[in-house]
Order: structure tokens, then sequence, then C-alpha cells
């Protein structure tokens, strides 16, 4: 069955790591072989409200609306009503999957992986990631890895304790969202609607105060080689109307003003986490606002998610999407191969009790660890 019936809502403990990594690109100069990646469908979409509740409708969905030049991405900053840092469990995209399959059943083959699309970003990335590292908890139900992050407990505490001016780029992104949207569709793609008044007392084009509770996640479909993935991932808005696929989704992204060669050595480096996290969920296009040290919005550029690889191709911050989607399946195939030895421990059949809302607790879970070279 492609839905387990279960929830990851127990704490859980994982063993010692499986798989320790610790991988660079200078490992592998160039791809060898090219690993196909399915273009993504989408299978169910969520929202979570301001009060943090998941909804099976598109209440969270937004319409990309041009933002004004010269915003200042710090209005409303302290307005912000920000959800705590917490592990990203995996319950949400679990109850849509779950939804899902008891509206299609048998819609579904043998998924191989199940994960939120973050995750997957940071392994695909892996090869040229050279400061962060990550860990991984993986469970195995029935032939399907359900990865999630991993974060120790001073790594969670101190993405709590963040700098204030840390604190304020931040906001700055989720600002640059609030300007870029709308509650309602564009109105140059429907040129009878006028630009919402102001009456509410914030500036024109200010899409409302942020709540970063409230989110929009699309669940699709995609492989990665032999690999089937179900990857739930938060969509910032569509362009024009919404069509049930990820045709017109939008990724909204602030990064500093360029203003000369490092710094468009440093941006075209960034363009990596960019891509595959915009590729994962099949989003074609990335927005990107530039903006002053000190908040103003200057541009506004959007880029074609498949042309971004062409644009890097052969300059400074350069870096070879093949060499990751070949990385991705290696991993996939290695963990595994990893998991399912025997003598690791013998993988009980987990209860799938449907009364119990929770992984069983006795669900054994790998770490995987990557640190960068
Ligand atoms: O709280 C956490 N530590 C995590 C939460 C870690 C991993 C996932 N999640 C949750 C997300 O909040 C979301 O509900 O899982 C769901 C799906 O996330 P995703 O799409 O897989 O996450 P990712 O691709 O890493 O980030 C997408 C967006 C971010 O946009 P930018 O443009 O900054 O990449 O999700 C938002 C953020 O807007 N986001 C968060 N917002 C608040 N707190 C967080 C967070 N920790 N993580 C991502
Ligand atoms: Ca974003």
């Amino acid at each position: 069955s492609p839905n387990p019936g279960l929830l990851a809502t127990s704490p859980l403990q994982a063993s010692q790591p499986v798989l320790e990594l610790s991988y660079s690109v200078k490992d592998a100069k160039r791809s060898v072989n090219a690993v196909p990646f399915q273009l993504p469908t989408q299978l169910i979409s969520f929202s979570y409200t301001p009060d943090r509740v998941l909804e099976f409708n598109d209440s969270a969905m937004r319409y990309f609306v041009d933002p004004p030049r010269g915003a200042q991405l710090s209005y409303g900053y302290d307005r912000w009503v920000r959800r705590p840092e917490e592990r990203g469990r995996i319950d949400s995209l679990l109850k849509a999957w779950q939804k899902f399959g008891t509206e299609h059943p048998g819609a579904l083959g043998e998924v191989g992986v199940v994960s939120w699309r973050g995750v997957m970003t940071k392994i695909l990335t892996a090869p040229y990631e050279e400061r962060d590292g990550w860990e991984l908890n993986v469970m195995l139900v029935n032939g399907t890895m359900y990865f999630e992050e991993y974060l120790a407990e001073e790594k969670l505490q101190s993405k709590n304790d963040i700098e204030p001016r840390h604190r304020i780029q931040m906001y700055y992104g989720y600002s640059f969202e609030s300007w870029c949207t709308s509650e309602s569709p564009s109105p140059a793609s429907h040129p009878g609607n006028p630009i919402q008044s102001t009456s509410d007392g914030h500036p024109p084009g200010w899409g409302g105060d942020v709540n970063t509770n409230v989110q929009w996640c699309s669940v699709v479909k995609t492989k990665l080689g032999n690999t089937r993935m179900v990857i739930g991932g938060e969509v910032d808005c569509v362009r024009g109307r919404y069509t049930g696929k990820p045709d017109n989704f939008v990724e909204l992204k602030t990064s500093l003003t360029i203003r000369g060669a490092s710094d468009e050595a440093r941006f075209e480096k960034k363009l990596i986490k960019f891509y595959f996290q915009s590729f994962l969920l099949g989003v074609p296009e990335i927005t990107v606002g530039f903006r002053t040290p000190s908040g103003v919005l200057s541009t506004v550029q959007r880029f074609r998610t498949i042309e971004i690889p062409r644009l890097v191709r052969g300059k400074p911050g350069a870096w070879d999407p093949a060499l990751c989607l070949e990385w991705g399946d290696r991993f996939l195939r290695e963990l595994r191969i990893a998991i399912d030895v025997p003598s690791v421990d013998p993988t009980p059949t987990p209860s799938l009790d449907s009364e119990k809302d929770g992984i069983s607790s006795n669900l054994p879970v790998w770490r995987v660890s990557f640190s960068p070279k």
C-alpha cells in the first residue's frame, strides 16, 4: 500500500550514523551518467492558517503582483508574527499523502522516498556545499524511506536565538513576499481590477502583515533515476491563474544588489540552492528582489528555473546540476544498501495501527550525517 497509515508524532531516538558523508565536488569533477529527473506533478495541496492549523484547501495560496520599486522591506517588522523554529517533522506531509491515497486508491505505485523538499535540496546540493553540514533521520517502512532533518538540541536553540541583524535580514525575505503577493489575482492579468486601495492604512502594494505560520504547500510526485519520490514544499505564489499544476508557481527570493564581479560570483554560487529548491517541486519561475543593505528594494528580476544552469556555466561560481543528480541517485542507492543490511538490525514489521497517530516508537531510525570537506 502506498499509504502506510503512520504519522511521525512521537519523539524519535535515532541510532548512530549509518552513513557518514563527507563529499566534495572535487571528488567528481564532472558527471559521467545522466540521471533522469521526472517532471513533478502535483498530487495535492494544503494550507496552514494564521494559527498554524492544517487545512486541505488553498486558503494560504497567494497571487503574484508586481512589487513597488523602492519598497521598504523592513516595513511591518515589529508586527511580524514569527513561528518558532521547530524540527521539520513530516506529519503534515504524511497526512496529505494519506489523504491523496484515500481519494485515489492505487494511483501511486511503490514510492522510494517521502521527504520535504528542503531536505532533498540539501542532499542534491551537498557536492557543492562548503560550509553547512546536516543530519537526517531515515525511517524505513514497507520499502519506503522517510526522511526528516535531524537538528540536535543546540542547533535548534541557535536557530531560535539569532542575532538581531540576521533576524531583520530574514524578515526582508518575508516582507518581499508580502510586497509581491495578493489574495486576489494581479490587476495586470485582470485589467478590471483596480490597484488595491490603501484604506487599510498600509502603503500601496503591501500584501498584509507577515505571519510565518501561514504557508501554502504543494505535494508532488517525481522520480530521480529509478527512485519514485513524494516531495512536499512551500510555494510562495502563483502567477496569473491557479491551474492545480506547478506550471505557474513562483518562488520569491531576496538578495543583495550586485555591485561587482565578486558579488556576481557569490550570487551565481547561491543560485544552485535556488535552482534545486524550485526544480524539485517543478516551480518554473524564481523572482529575485535585489535590495540595498538597509532593505530598500531596488530591482526585480525573473529567472526561468530551467535556464539557470546555462546562466552559470563557465562562470567563476559555476556548478553542474548533472553532477548533483548523479550524486543524489548514488546517495539514495547507497543509503538503501546501508539500511537494508540485515546485520545492522533486522527491520521489524512496524505495527501500522490505524487507531494510533504515530510512527510506532520501536521503529528503527537511521541517521545520516553530512559534513562538507
Ligand atoms: O522549522 C524547520 N526547521 C523546518 C520546517 C525545516 C524543514 C521544513 N520545515 C517545514 C516548512 O516550514 C514547511 O512547512 O516543512 C515545510 C516544507 O518546507 P520546504 O518547502 O521543504 O522548506 P524549504 O525549501 O527549506 O524552504 C521553503 C520556504 C522558505 O523559503 P526561502 O525562500 O527562504 O527558501 O519555507 C520557509 C521559508 O519561507 N521556511 C521556514 N519558515 C519559517 N521557519 C522555515 C522555518 N524554519 N524553513 C523554511
Ligand atoms: Ca521564498
